[in-house]
Formats: structure tokens, C-alpha cells, sequence
């Protein structure tokens, strides 16, 4: 008999597993617990498929410049698929034994509003969820299953998110109980007052696994179907603030915990997050495949040591003993690591929901203080271009993002109407960033992206 698990992951993907099950797994060994985890995919049967016929255990690859370190994870009891079954989905997390239901389902899968962070009730799926007892969203499930532990007399599980939201814990508690409160007042009361919401920073880059990573390790003799790849560094920061304080023993395995992550949040979401985008969009129109690719080109490395010196760092308030040029210098190196082939067309994902709390605020910030901030103008004139839909040499883009129709629809019709859209622009940020954006926009028609960079530094 496997132990009775302790948490239950929604959206079980390559990060979580490279990151907090990694965690989980270190705490365990160092300091015991029931802590096993049941993952959860919303959609796709893809990893239990890939998993089960190996027990759910798995393979994680540190990738340094010198060479592999391979690590075998058995945290992970079992996969459901809440497509396929959502009421055993909702059973897992209504299990005594369960104290923890954390999150990855990124940006796009709290159903909110990214501009500004409350639950966008028309939202399909939250629509369907309003009208029924078995969910489709991750806030849809979150609610159903703290209304079965609260009809069951159990205490509420923490709901630990780790999304590069800024203050996730506060975004992800202010939309579980908007949509508690239609369901229920005395549900969204209950859940206020006991339910346990802590925010995290989580750093780790992990691109998707590829079929020659999968075939490397098979030539050391490392059978897995589905591995992760990640590189060495790794951070996580948690707000100590768990349902009778029940959690594992994180603070054992160099798990940060403090009381207020928020400056850690905005130094991770706008350094790294912020500067990856700005490389993702500019680095795929001047035709890079990855990050470390574009950051082996000596214009895109002035640049993003640019954007942090002259337009990120001056807005930002260090966290507690961080020194930020010190923290530029270690992202730059973790950039260049050539090991790591993350591609910029899988950062350049879901740019409608990363964009706001990437650049959009060091944006806002800056103009508001009297200054400019051309290298980020530039990014956001990129992703206008990327959206459109066509790069440099005429070839289509695969655009993935929630809003990719409407998008294109703007980008055929210019900057302004890109700039309208509510869900990622406030209204003063439009009016302010219009005649900058158009400008850099029309650099990189006239230009290209690697010159309008380079006629920036
Ligand atoms: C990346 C992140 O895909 C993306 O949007 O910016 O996944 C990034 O690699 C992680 O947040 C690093 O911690």
C-alpha cells in the first residue's frame, strides 16, 4: 500500500516536475512525511500515458554547460485526468490526508483578467462551472472540492500556486472566492476565513523534453518515456502561511520561506520573465531558435544587459539581501548556458497573459516617473509583429495564445487597435505607449528586429 497522499498537483507538466516535485521529493527524504503527490492533467491523457507504464516515476536531467546529472523522482503516486474523470479529480482533493493542492496551469488558466487580476466571469469554463457540480477550470475545482471538504466537516486545503503570476497566492484566493461567492456566500465565507492562500516565487528553466533527450538517456541505458530537462539553478520562495501550518519540510532543502514574496515575485517576473519575452520575440524575428542562441549574438546580450541596467532595475525595489546587478550578471549566465535549448517560439506562448506583469508595469512605472523605456517599447512593438503572424522573411507563425484570432485580426489593422485591447492595455498605459510603440513598431517593418535592436544600444 502506497502512504495516503498530502498533495495534489493541478497541471502536472514538465516545470512543476522539474521544480516543486523535486522539492517535495528532497523534503521527504530529508525530514519524512506523507507528502506524495497526486498529479492532475485538466486536459490531455498525454503524461499519465506517458507515466504509468513506469509507475509515475521519472527522470530529471540537470543540464549544465560541463555535462548531465540524473536524478530519479518517485513523489508522484498517480495521474488523473479530469477530462476523462472529473469527479475522481474532485474525490483526490477531498481526502483527509490531503493538505495541499498546489497549481501549474499557468497564466491563462485562472481564468482572470491579466490586466487586472480578477475572475473574468465570462469566461466559457467558468460559465459551465457556475452551472454545475463537476468543473472544467482550475478555480471551478478549487471551489468544488473546499465545498466537499466543507460539507465533510475537513478543514480546507492550502492552495499553493506556483505560476509566474505576481502575488499569485492573492490572485488565485481573489478569484476562488469571486466564484465561491456565486456558488455560495456561506462556502465563500468559510473559505475566507480558514483557506490558506500562500504566494510563491518559483525560478527554473525547463524547455519541453525532446525525442533526442528521450534518446540520450536510452543510450545510457535510462529507459523513460517522458524525462525532464532542467538547468542547475533553481529557486523557490513561499509565504509560510499553511492550513495548521502543514507542509512539507521545505525550509530543509533551501526552500526560502519568508513572509512577503512580493519583491521576489516582481524581481523574478521582471527580470527573468520580462527579459525572456523581450528575447522571445525579437530573437524569433531575427530568426534564433533559443534563448542561448539569441544571447550568443552580441547585439541581443548588450541588449537585454541594457534593458535591466537602464529600464528594469531603476523601478525595481530589491528584496532583502539581493543585490539586482549581481542577480543581472547570474541571469545572463543562465541564459548563455548552451545546454539548454529553450526555444523562443515556446516563451513567445500566451503573450496576451504574460505581457502585463512581464513589461507592462516596469512600462507603466517608468513612463509615470518621466522617463522612456525604448528597449521595452521595442519588445512589445515585437510581439505586435510576432502576433501578426508573418516574420521577417515572409514565413507564417504558429501563434499560440488564447487570444490569437483577435489578435490577428488587431495586428492587420496596426498598433492602435492592439493597443485597445482592454484585457492586456488600461487605457492610460495605451494613450502613453502609442506614439513610442508605433514608432519602434514601424523600426522593425523598416529594418528587422536585429537592427532596430542594435540601433538601440
Ligand atoms: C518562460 C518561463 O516560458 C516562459 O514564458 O519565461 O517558463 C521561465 O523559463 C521560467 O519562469 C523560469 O523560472
Amino acid at each position: 500500500m502506497p502512504a495516503e497522499p498530502g498533495i495534489v498537483h493541478l497541471g502536472l507538466g514538465a516545470f512543476f516536475r522539474a521544480h516543486g516535485a523535486v522539492y517535495v521529493s528532497r523534503a521527504m527524504q530529508a525530514s519524512g512525511g506523507d507528502w506524495d503527490i497526486i498529479g492532475v492533467s485538466l486536459q490531455s491523457p498525454t503524461m499519465r500515458d506517458a507515466l504509468a507504464p513506469q509507475g509515475f516515476a521519472y527522470h530529471a536531467v540537470e543540464q549544465g554547460p560541463e555535462g548531465e546529472t540524473v536524478r530519479r523522482i518517485e513523489v508522484v503516486q498517480d495521474i488523473l485526468v479530469a477530462k476523462e474523470d472529473p469527479e475522481a479529480v474532485l474525490a483526490a482533493m477531498a481526502r483527509a490526508s490531503v493538505k495541499i493542492v498546489s497549481l501549474t496551469v499557468t497564466e491563462k488558466g485562472y481564468c482572470h483578467n491579466p490586466a487586472t487580476g480578477a475572475l473574468n466571469p465570462d469566461h466559457p469554463d467558468i460559465a459551465h462551472d457556475l452551472a454545475g457540480p463537476l468543473p472544467r477550470s482550475a478555480p471551478g475545482y478549487l471551489v468544488r472540492a473546499l465545498q466537499r471538504r466543507h460539507a465533510a466537516g475537513l478543514p480546507p486545503f492550502s492552495v499553493l500556486c506556483c505560476d509566474n503570476l505576481p502575488e499569485n497566492g492573492r490572485v488565485v484566493r481573489g478569484v476562488v472566492l469571486d466564484l465561491a461567492r456565486r456558488i455560495d456566500p456561506a462556502l465563500a465565507d468559510w473559505i475566507e476565513a480558514e483557506g490558506r492562500f500562500p504566494s510563491t516565487m518559483v525560478d527554473r528553466i525547463v524547455p519541453a523534453t525532446k525525442p533526442e533527450d528521450i534518446a540520450r538517456l536510452q543510450a545510457q541505458g535510462i529507459e523513460d518515456n517522458l524525462p525532464v530537462m532542467h538547468e542547475p539553478f533553481s529557486q523557490w520562495v513561499v509565504e509560510d502561511d499553511f492550513v495548521g501550518g502543514e507542509r512539507p519540510d521545505l525550509g530543509a532543502v533551501g526552500v526560502q520561506l519568508v513572509e512577503d514574496v512580493t519583491p521576489f515575485e516582481h524581481m523574478k517576473l521582471r527580470m527573468l520573465n520580462g527579459t525572456h519575452s523581450s528575447l522571445a520575440y525579437l530573437g524569433y524575428l531575427a530568426g534564433h531558435e533559443t534563448i542561448a542562441d539569441t544571447v550568443a549574438d552580441p547585439v541581443f546580450a548588450a541588449f537585454v544587459q541594457k534593458l535591466w541596467r537602464d529600464e528594469i532595475i531603476p523601478v525595481l525595489t530589491p528584496p532583502p539581501g539581493v543585490e539586482l546587478a549581481a542577480y543581472a550578471d547570474q541571469l545572463l549566465g543562465r541564459y548563455r548556458n548552451p545546454a539548454i535549448r529553450h526555444r523562443t517560439w515556446q516563451i513567445a506562448m500566451d503573450g496576451s497573459q504574460k505581457l502585463p506583469q512581464r513589461i507592462l508595469g516596469t512600462l507603466a512605472e517608468t513612463l509615470a516617473a518621466g522617463r522612456s523605456a525604448p528597449g521595452l517599447m521595442l519588445a512589445v512593438a515585437g510581439w505586435m509583429r510576432y502576433v501578426g503572424g508573418t516574420d521577417e522573411a515572409g514565413r507564417p507563425i504558429e501563434v499560440k495564445d488564447p487570444l490569437a484570432a483577435d489578435l490577428a485580426r488587431r495586428a492587420a489593422e496596426g498598433v492602435p487597435a492592439l493597443l485597445a485591447l482592454r484585457a492586456v492595455f488600461s487605457e492610460d498605459l495605451a494613450r502613453a505607449l502609442e506614439s513610442g510603440v508605433t514608432a519602434a513598431h514601424d523600426r522593425l517593418r523598416a529594418v528587422g528586429a536585429r537592427k532596430a535592436v542594435e540601433d538601440l544600444l
